[in-house]
């Protein structure tokens, strides 16, 4: 076990019917004890199962009444150590009681993402698995959340650590060939252990080539709507939310500042934004907001241009901006005025008319550079940074091997495992932990 002390936090959302309190450390049982009081003491509970009693301060003033406590002994818990729960009623403040009568038996309230981190660090997971727990609370959409749920299966560990066994196996026999430079010991062939680095380089590209769809599920694309006033941004952010979040009006200038709201397409999470129209002149507050409208267009992951059909197409011109993402083209109002226009997709927001077109388009941006999608796992830049390191290294490693230059190819396997020991966490750096975990809540 890596820790002595015991951590405490509460693992629920404030304001909820219940509320979890967690504890895990080598006083978690006793400390508990001295607060929760069933009809046995806590320590003569059956394992995993909830027991009710009640729960007061360490001056014994009750906080709840029915409090039910389970105890799961490590190392066969979440964090792998001795763990208690204490499941009181929710709303404010019983969680908040029982939190600061445990700290006063001496528990140290959690870091966020230390539950996780304890778990990690005795070997209850890995650290893609640790990464995952983070992604699954995040996820945005049930794709986000499928792919959070493999890799917290030990998908993504799994590969990688397989290709790090395959790479050592050959850094051992290069190894060995540096020791006993004389002994004609059975060498492997050379040309086996490139054909075996070869195989590792192409799952490594394979895994490289799954980070745009981390990215996109991971992060939530922006998608921001631009376009002329009244063309009817608005009312589509309206549509594609199915709610009436944006004021629509027939006055031109109508939207000010920008709105924006989660959405998910095609199981793609997106932050999608409406913004001012963009036009010649207006006042100091619609000038603002057309300013505000072209920083979000410019830094967004994809752009909709959406003129109207009631007005010449070419007086509606795509502003020459710096845009970061891809810009879709889209019409609306066709069913006040037919468009004959093959760049851009028609569509009514009225009659729903061209929703699915657009939907196809938005799909189609967001996967550009990728043919198939929903690969089994998806790595994230993290992953994706030491994935690149490792290919690097076992090139040059193959060239050395062929070149039979033992002592420089030993150089580069060394590198190469190291990379991809780094990424399930078989050999990490303090700093690297503290950035991962930091990223959590408070309770996980
Ligand atoms: N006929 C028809 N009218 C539409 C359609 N979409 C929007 N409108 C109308 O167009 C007018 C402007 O809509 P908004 O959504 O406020 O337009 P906007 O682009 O947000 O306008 P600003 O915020 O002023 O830039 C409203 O009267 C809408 O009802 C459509 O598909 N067909
Ligand atoms: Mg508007």
């Amino acid at each position: 076990m890596v820790a002595d002390d015991t951590i405490c936090a509460i693992s629920t959302a404030l304001g909820g019917a219940v509320s979890i309190v967690r504890v895990s450390g080598p006083d978690a049982e006793k400390n508990c004890g001295r607060l929760w009081h069933g009809r046995a003491s806590l320590g003569e509970t059956r394992a995993r199962e909830l027991t009710l009693g009640r729960l007061s301060s360490v001056d014994g003033e009750l906080i709840d009444p029915q409090c039910l406590a389970v105890r799961m002994p490590g190392p066969h818990s979440y964090t792998g150590e001795d763990v208690v729960e204490l499941q009181c009623h929710g709303g404010a403040l019983c969680a908040r009681l029982a939190l600061d009568a445990l700290l006063k038996t001496g528990c140290r309230l959690a870091e966020p993402g230390e539950f996780t981190k304890r778990a990690f660090l005795n070997g209850r997971m890995d650290l893609t698995q640790a990464e995952a727990v983070a992604d699954l609370i995040g996820a945005g959409s049930e794709a986000a959340l499928r792919l959070a749920g493999r890799h917290l299966a030990g998908r993504l560990g799994e590969r990688i650590r397989s290709l790090h066994g395959t790479v050592s196996d050959v850094l051992a026999e290069v190894t060995s060939r540096l020791d006993f430079p004389e002994e004609e010991l059975d060498w492997r062939d050379p040309k086996d252990m490139m054909d075996g680095l070869a195989a590792v380089r192409t799952e490594l590209a394979e895994l490289l080539r799954t980070r745009r769809e981390g990215e996109v599920l991971r992060g939530g694309l922006s998608l921001v709507i631009i376009g002329p006033p009244n063309a009817g941004k608005s009312s589509l952010l309206n549509h594609l939310l199915g709610r009436n979040r944006a004021i629509v009006t027939d006055i031109p200038g109508t939207t000010r500042d920008t709105i924006e709201a989660p959405l998910v397409i095609r199981g793609i999470p997106l932050r999608l934004m409406d913004t001012a129209g963009i036009r010649d002149g207006g006042d100091v507050v619609e000038q603002a907001g057309m300013t505000r409208a072209r920083e979000c267009a410019e830094a967004a992951d994809l752009v909709i241009w959406l003129v109207d059909a009631t007005r010449p197409l070419s007086e509606q011109p795509v502003p020459a901006w710096d845009f970061r993402g891809s810009v879709l083209r889209v019409v609306n109002k066709t069913d006040l005025a037919e468009v004959a226009s093959p760049e851009a997709i028609p569509i009514s927001v009225k009659t729903g008319d061209g929703m699915e077109g657009l939907y196809d388009a938005i799909e189609k941006a967001v996967w550009a550079d990728r043919t198939e999608k929903h690969d089994d796992v998806a790595v994230a830049a993290r992953h994706a940074a030491l994935l690149e390191e490792a290919g690097d290294a076992v090139r040059r490693a193959v060239e050395r091997i062929g070149e039979e230059s033992w002592e420089l190819a030993a150089v580069d396997l060394r590198t190469a495992v190291a990379a991809l020991g780094r990424i399930t966490g078989q050999s990490v750096e303090p700093d690297v932990l503290g950035a991962i975990f930091s990223k959590f809540c408070i309770g996980k």
